[in-house]
This record gives C-alpha cells, structure tokens and sequence, in this order.
C-alpha cells in the first residue's frame, strides 16, 4: 500500500469526544493504514511566513501544519477561497468577489503550501489534494518535479459554463486541474459542467471518464462521498443520543419535530426554509401549536460580510415568524446558533419526525445522509430534501423539493406529517441502502483505486 499524502486547506486531528465528521475519520483511517500524513494550514497567523512545519502525531494520525501570515488569510481564506469561488461555484454570481489581490493572494498561499509539502513527499507516495482552496496545489508540485499520483476532489459543485467564465483568468485556473491525475466531483451533473467546460471553452475532447486539453488526459469522474455509516447508526443508539433524545421530546411535550442542522451559509437555503415553514403555519392554523422547527445553525466564515448578512436576516426573520405566530405556551421556530458534538447530534436528528434539508446548491449535503442514518427504523422520520443538494441524487425517496417554492415546502411538510408508518418505512429502507452502500469507505477507496489505477495507465504509456 502506498503511502497517502492528504493536503487540504484545514487538517483534523483526531477527538476523544466523537466531534470529528465522518471526513476526518475516514482519511484518518486512510492515513493510519498508509502511515501517511495530513498537511495544512494551522488556522493560525504569524507575523512573517517561515514554512516551518509543526509536525504532531495523535492516535496514529500524523499532521504537519503551518500557520500564514494575516495578509494570507485574508487574501486567500476569507477573499479568493470565500468571496470569489465558494460563491461563484454555488451559482451566485451576485455576491461572488473578483479582485486582483485575492487571485495573487490565492497563488501565493498555494506556492507556500507546494514548497512546504514537496520536501516531504516520497517518489512512491499518492497524494490527494481537496477542495476549491488548492486547485493550482498540484500543478505547483508538478512544477517542483513531483512525478506522483496526484488526485484532486472538489466537494462543492462545479458551475455551468457561463457563470464560471464571469471569473476573471477562469481558465487559467481550470488548467491547472490538468496537472492531476484523476479529479473527482460529487455528481454527474458538476463532472457535467467541467466536461462542457473543456469542449467549450478549452477545445478539449472528452472519451469516457479520459478528458483531454493538449497533451494531458487527466481521469474525470463522479464519487459522490458518504458518512461513516456504522459510527453514526451505532450514535444514533448510543447513551448519549438517548439522553438528548429524551431531553428534546420532553421539551417538545407531544409536538411534532422538525429538524435543520447547517453551518450558517447562504447556500443552505436557510431563510427559504423559514419561509416554507412561515407559508405552512399561515395555510394550516388547525397545525399551530403542534409542531416546531428546531434549526441549528452554528455560525461560520464569519470576517466575510456576506455571513454577516445572512446571519443578520435570519435573526429577523425567526423573530418575526416567532412574533407572529407565537403563543404562550408555543414558539413555532427554536434557533439555535450553536453547535453540538456528534453523538448529541445524532439524538437531535433521531428525535425528529421531519429533516428538513433545503440548500439552494450543495455539493452533496452530508446532513441529509445523517439524518436517514440515526432514524429508528421501526419508526423512521421523513427527509425533506432539495432538488439542488448532490444527495438528492442517491436519497431519491426523500420528499424532493424546490427550495425557492414556499407552496412546495409547504406541501411537503404536510405530506411528511401525515405520511403513514409503512411508506415511511418503505422510502427509509430505500435511502438507508444508498447510505450503507456507498458510505464514507466506499467514497475513499473508490477514489484511491482511480489513483492507483491511474499510474498502471500511465506505466503502459510509458512502456508503448
Ligand atoms: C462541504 C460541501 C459536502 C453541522 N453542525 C454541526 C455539525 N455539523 C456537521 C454536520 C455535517 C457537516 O457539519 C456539514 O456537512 P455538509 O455536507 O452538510 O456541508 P458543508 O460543511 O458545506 O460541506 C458539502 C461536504 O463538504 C463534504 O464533501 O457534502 O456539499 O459544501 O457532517 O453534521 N457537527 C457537529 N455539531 C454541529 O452543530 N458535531
């Protein structure tokens, strides 16, 4: 087995508590069996840039972290990674950033993590490079003369055609994907738009999963990622999960749950899922007083100001709804701006009859997955899911909807209340199975023999 070199903008190391996502335990699995390393930035500033790596080993699990400089993390973190492409990539255009020093910024924070990383790479070694925050990463150390199997998957989605080319140097940066050697995405439809992409905009030929621009064929493909499936059903029924299900259904006293659990981004349909859920009280009075929305919505990314935003009309808008549709002894929505370990979380999810899972445009959406994992399968909840999320590609028996559609969440929270045990069980079992089969491991070694494969491709070009 070859060593694995993981670099990503943030590493994780190992929790005793269970906190991690199913991400981090599953390439720190990956990483253990390979002795390999996890290269990243530390999340910490430092006045003048060294390169000087802190290396730490936890529970088998080695990292190697270097901290930027403030003008790094603005450039590059808060500027090219989140106010240019996390945006752009979610479609909207409307609040994407373009400005010269975030790009140089962005080139910059890539050229360190290439020169920090390269000495610490074997000739046998694979490295695997992920997300929007190291595109250029791999054509870096292509540069330095790295000759490796080098993998590169995006977890967001990748835009049409159009809106990507409203990115200034659009294909410079689309080029430097060609120094890998295979590119993963979530869905057929983000390899899609990279395929359309590169016919149009690169006169580049595409044959089969082989996408070629010049001389390069690089491996493009759809391996949609997935939860560590056995650690989350077995959380859903452990202790702790238990407690704060009781605690939840206490509080609740009969009321029906429905459940929202994201990172506060604009891309997650948050205040869409407010209003959906605002139309459902206004068209079903006989409803009040019966059910409640818990969302929680631990806040994130917040020195970009669009977070600021979003934050601030989701305040208002729960307070309003709460205002108007209040009594008192019921509070329609409880928002909670903080987050809870895993093991709570699971118990928060198994409590719920409803998941409400509404993004506008998600690369998958690992929320959707937890969701249908914790539920008691004698008495499963309904998942709500949108239409744009990648998950619902697999969790087809999820409640499809429109997220800008107030009438359809509305609908479909109806639908879900009334739904009989046996076709709750029925659409359950279907999406369970898609979250058994192709979970986190799948996800991982799916990938990683794509790498392999890869170098016995390019052994026999090689050799003819
Ligand atoms: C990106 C892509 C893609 C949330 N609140 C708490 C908490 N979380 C955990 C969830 C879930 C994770 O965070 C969120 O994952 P998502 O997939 O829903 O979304 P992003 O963070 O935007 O992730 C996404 C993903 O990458 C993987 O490729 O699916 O499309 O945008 O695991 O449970 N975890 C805990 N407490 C919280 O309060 N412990």
């Amino acid at each position: 087995m070859s060593r694995l070199i993981i670099i990503s903008n943030r590493v994780s190391r190992p929790t005793k508590g269970g906190e991690q996502g199913g991400l981090a335990v599953a390439l720190a699995a990956a990483l253990r069996q390979s002795r390999g390393i996890w290269v990243g930035w530390s999340g910490e500033t430092t006045e003048k840039f060294t390169g000087q790596i802190a290396f730490n080993e936890d529970q088998g699990v080695k990292t190697a972290t270097i901290d930027l400089e403030e003008q790094d993390v603005d450039e590059y973190y808060n500027g090219y990674a989140n106010k240019t492409l996390w945006p752009l990539f979610h479609f909207r255009i409307d609040i994407a950033e373009y400005a010269r020093d975030f790009e140089g910024g962005y080139n910059r924070v890539n050229q360190r993590f290439a020169d920090t990383a390269s000495p610490l790479i074997e000739p046998d070694d694979i490295v695997w490079i992920h997300d929007y925050h190291m595109i250029p990463l791999g054509q870096m150390l292509r540069k330095k003369g790295l000759k490796n199997r080098i993998g590169f998957f995006l977890h967001i989605p990748w835009p049409p055609t159009r809106l990507l080319v409203s990115l200034p140097h659009h294909s410079k940066l689309v080029e430097t994907l060609f120094a890998y050697d295979v590119v993963g995405f979530h869905t057929e439809e983000w390899l899609e738009s990279f395929r359309h992409y590169v016919e149009k905009e690169m006169g580049g030929t595409v044959n089969g999963d082989f996408v070629t621009v010049g001389q390069r064929t690089i491996q493009a493909i759809a391996c949609p990622i997935g939860i560590d499936t056995p650690e989350f059903v077995a959380a859903s029924k452990g202790e702790v999960a238990a407690e704060m299900q009781e605690r939840v259904r206490d509080s609740l006293q009969d009321r029906a749950m429905i459940v929202g659990v994201d990172r506060l981004d604009y891309s997650k349909g948050l205040e869409e899922r407010f209003t959906g859920y605002a139309r459902f009280l206004k068209d079903n009075p006989e409803m009040h007083g019966t059910l409640v929305l818990v969302q929680i919505a631990p806040p994130s990314r917040g020195d970009v100001e669009s977070y600021q935003e979003i934050r601030a009309t989701l305040d208002s808008l729960a307070g309003r709804i709460n205002g108007e549709y209040s009594d008192v002894d019921w509070t329609p929505i409880r928002y909670v701006n903080q987050g809870y370990p895993r093991e709570k979380l699971a118990g928060i999810y198994r409590a719920a009859r409803i998941g409400l899972v509404t993004p506008l445009r998600d690369g998958m959406n690992l929320v959707a997955k937890e969701y249908v994992a914790a539920q008691d399968p004698q008495d499963p909840g309904v998942l709500i899911l949108s239409r744009f999320a990648g998950a619902a590609n697999q969790l087809k028996d999820a409640l499809l909807i429109n997220p800008y559609s107030p009438e359809e969440m509305s609908d479909a929270i109806g639908k879900a209340l009334r739904m009989p045990l046996e076709e709750r069980k029925r659409r359950w079992v279907g999406m369970m199975k898609s979250v058994e089969e192709q979970d986190v491991s799948w996800w991982r070694t799916t990938f990683s023999m794509r790498l392999e494969e890869a170098d016995k491709i390019k052994q026999t070009e090689e050799a003819e």
